[in-house]
């Protein structure tokens, strides 16, 4: 598993060129969830460029859109595009590499980025699963600071009233939203009980930057039978240089020419630490 956590971070260097070259876009949560990502898509699902049209392939749907700079990152990765056409291009005018998921996109199953959505839509994939008897996955990740919207938690009923043991859905809890601590916005901190209390199988991923971890908690996912699982990452915003961790207003900033080579240094040494 060091091969993917040192993936991680050349996958984190593609996000840093890409928000440069487009002059803009949510590195912090970038970060944060990039090792969600990566085990998802190398290592938890059965997704590729070869069987998007084979409707027993597993579903993932990026809820937080405003990180489609870590899932473009991923997806290249993956053989769905050429990460460089995707630096070259992203967020420029008439280009399809725009700052949030659009499913003209290869690999990408839906829009996203107007929060609260992501969960509802994977309800019904996942129910449209059920009834049709097949066997693939649904996936989505969401953050902590979308967790504030409503729909999300008419979504988290309905799972459970349907028995959806085929949905799993990650939260990004990187104690951040766009304007500063989540607690102070929208708290919490009883986050674990208010899901089982909606009827879900609740994971605690201690260190949601650990691709072991991550991994083994989806692993159990997949034993749960009768209800939905919901994995608490608890992540670090910024996660890979201390330039940005923990800190708001790296939400969504562009770094400067001298923070560039900071941060690239900065995750070359995690990666050579690993
Ligand atoms: C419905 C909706 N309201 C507001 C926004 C603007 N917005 C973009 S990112 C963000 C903060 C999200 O915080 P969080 O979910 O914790 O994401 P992360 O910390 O992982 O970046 C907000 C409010 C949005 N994208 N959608
Ligand atoms: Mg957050």
């Amino acid at each position: 598993m060091s091969e993917l956590s040192k993936l991680a971070y050349d996958l984190r260097k593609d996000v840093v060129e890409m928000i440069i070259e487009g002059k803009g876009g949510h590195i912090g949560g970038d970060m944060s969830v990039m090792e969600i990502l990566v085990a998802l898509y190398m290592k938890q699902m059965n997704i590729s460029p070869e069987n998007m049209d084979d409707e027993n392939r597993d579903r993932f749907v990026m809820s937080k859109g405003h990180s489609v700079e870590a899932y473009y990152a991923v997806l290249a990765k993956k053989g769905f595009f050429d990460i460089n056409t995707c630096i070259k291009e992203f967020s420029k005018f008439g280009s399809p590499f725009i700052g949030h998921p659009n499913n003209k996109l290869p690999g990408i199953e839906m829009n996203s980025g107007s929060l609260g959505h992501g969960l509802p839509v994977c309800v019904g994939m996942a129910l449209a699963g059920k009834m049709d008897r097949k066997d693939y996955r649904v996936y989505t990740v969401m953050g902590d600071g979308e967790l504030a919207e409503g729909s999300v938690w008419e979504a988290a009923m309905a799972a459970n009233q349907f028995k959806l043991d085929n949905l799993c859905a990650v939260v990004d809890r990187n104690r951040l939203q766009i304007s500063g601590n989540t607690e102070l916005v929208m708290g919490h901190d009883d986050l674990h009980e208010r899901f089982r209390s909606f009827g879900w199988h609740v994971i605690d991923v201690a260190d949601g930057n650990d691709i072991d971890q991550l991994n083994e908690a989806f692993e159990e996912a997949k034993t749960a039978k009768g209800q939905p699982t919901v994995l608490i990452a608890n992540t670090v915003k910024g996660k890979g240089s201390p330039v940005m961790e923990n800190k708001a207003g790296w939400h969504h900033k562009v770094p400067t020419v001298e923070e560039r080579i900071q941060i690239l240094k900065d995750f070359e040494e995690k990666k050579e630490a690993l």
